[in-house]
């Protein structure tokens, strides 16, 4: 097993809409003025840098926005550009809702089970539905086409559809749900985190921010992915902690293989869950705390500490890949010094990237990212031309050239010869890409 990352492509449109409440940068930078063509290029370099690392990166092609689709099924009609008119006169939030680049936080795109977790021994997908943000909700369909033709070999993958039945099935994707691996026996542990339990009045819920993970989403999600129910362990998010804009789990904690980087005030319970986490991993987990003496709840959201990712370009050599805030906050940068300079955890190096369109939307390098783990025999299955080498980067860059602007205003929404243009930046990618309509 080898784990790879999907970046997804920021889209043409990315633009700052303060559409996602709870989420304090998408508020904190509502109305600013965004520049795609940054938000791509920062987003493909991360990506191409963790390439050249050894780290096999895919990417995952934007969607096509403004989605007229979307803005018919409210009720808007007529030729596009009058259905854009329509919607931009009468109320510019839908308009904003209807095209925003958030495809490109793909940790919230799927969940994922390697084929060595599920009783099938194929690797799944469950497309996330999203349905807690309406900007968010409008993703799915078009995910689950692109996960099939990126995974699309049907003897190694099974993509699922997203989950239905309503609210009580809240589903956020990978952002909320870790693959844990024992470095001494191999064997995973599946952390799925949940915000709150719909169907259990009791519960106990945040009060202030809405909670995006259910419980009961988290485990159809284990069941639709076929993974063997021994290797799933449920924890419930800190409130407190949504309640202060932790809106996923991957703001406030971060694992790979057998290490979990987290906040101590991140679960429910963080000492019972981190005892269970142990337990299961056999004695086997690197859990490096951070205390609230350490790094604030307010500086981890500020500075996406625990959005960072954690690879492994060498056995045993794990590098932190962090946003440039993460520099720039005294207490964030003092811990992942003293963390880097301890020998008890196999973090050895920081590198910092500078992903600041994507950061003023809540989006870190972690949420750009799709995990999947996979065995030699399905790389070479999947979509060979999604792989980022040399060529692709310069294909993708040369692309981002030709068809994004460097600065977006809400109001360029409206003009049909900018949705015509994505249109075309699109299907120009997916001919690069390779994707077809049937695969
Ligand atoms: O869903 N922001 C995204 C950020 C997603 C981050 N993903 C992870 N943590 N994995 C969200 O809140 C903001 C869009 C706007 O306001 O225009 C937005 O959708």
């Amino acid at each position: 097993m080898r784990e790879t990352n999907f970046d997804g492509i920021v889209g043409p449109s990315h633009n700052y809409s303060g559409l996602s409440y709870g989420n304090v940068a998408s508020l904190q930078f509502a109305k600013d003025i965004s520049s795609p063509k940054q938000a791509a290029l920062q987003g493909l370099k991360k990506a191409k840098t963790l390439a050249d690392m050894g780290i096999l990166q895919g990417v995952i092609p934007p969607q096509v926005r403004p989605d007229l689709l979307a803005l018919r099924n409210l009720g808007f009609s007529g030729t596009d550009a009058e259905v854009l008119q329509q919607a931009y006169q009468e109320d510019p939030t839908l308009l904003s809702i209807c095209s925003s680049s958030s495809f490109m936080w793909t940790a919230n795109a799927a969940t994922v089970a390697p084929s060595s977790d599920t009783k099938d021994g194929k690797c799944h997908f469950t497309v996330a539905n999203l349905r807690s943000k309406a900007h968010r909700a409008i993703e799915p369909q078009n995910t689950y086409q692109s996960l099939q033709q990126i995974f699309c070999h049907e003897d190694f993958f099974r993509v699922h559809s997203c989950l239905e039945l309503g609210d009580a099935f809240s589903d956020e994707g990978a952002a909320n749900h870790t693959r844990f691996e024992s470095t001494k026996t191999n064997q995973a542990l599946h952390f799925f985190v949940y915000g709150r339990e719909a169907m259990n009045r009791q519960a106990i819920q945040p009060e202030r921010f809405p909670a995006r993970q259910t419980l009961e989403a988290s485990k159809a999600v284990a069941r639709r992915n076929n993974i063997k129910e021994e290797l799933c362990f449920f924890a419930q998010q800190n409130p407190a902690v949504i309640d202060a804009g932790v809106f996923h789990n991957d703001v406030i904690s971060v694992g790979y293989k057998n290490v979990l980087l987290y906040h101590e005030t991140a679960f429910l319970n963080t000492k019972a869950t981190l005892d269970e986490l142990q337990q299961r991993m056999q004695g086997d987990l690197i859990g490096i705390r951070v205390s609230l003496d350490d790094v604030s709840v307010e500086a981890a959201v500020q500075t996406y500490l625990f959005n960072s990712q954690i690879v492994e370009p060498e056995p045993g050599k794990m590098v932190l890949i962090a946003p440039e805030h993460c520099q720039q906050e005294a207490s964030v940068k003092a811990f992942i010094d003293k963390m880097i300079a301890d020998p008890n955890n196999p973090i050895e190096e920081a590198h910092y990237f500078d992903l600041l369109q994507s950061m003023k939307n809540g989006g870190g390098p972690a949420c750009l990212r799709l995990r999947v783990a996979l065995t030699d025999e399905e790389i070479a299955a999947v979509n060979p031309k999604c792989w980022i080498n040399d060529n692709l980067y310069n294909d993708l860059c040369r692309w981002v050239n030709e068809y994004y602007r460097d600065e977006l205003n809400l109001e360029d929404l409206r003009d049909p010869s900018f949705l015509l243009q994505a249109k075309e930046a699109i299907q120009s990618l997916h001919g690069i890409l390779g994707f077809t309509r049937t695969c």
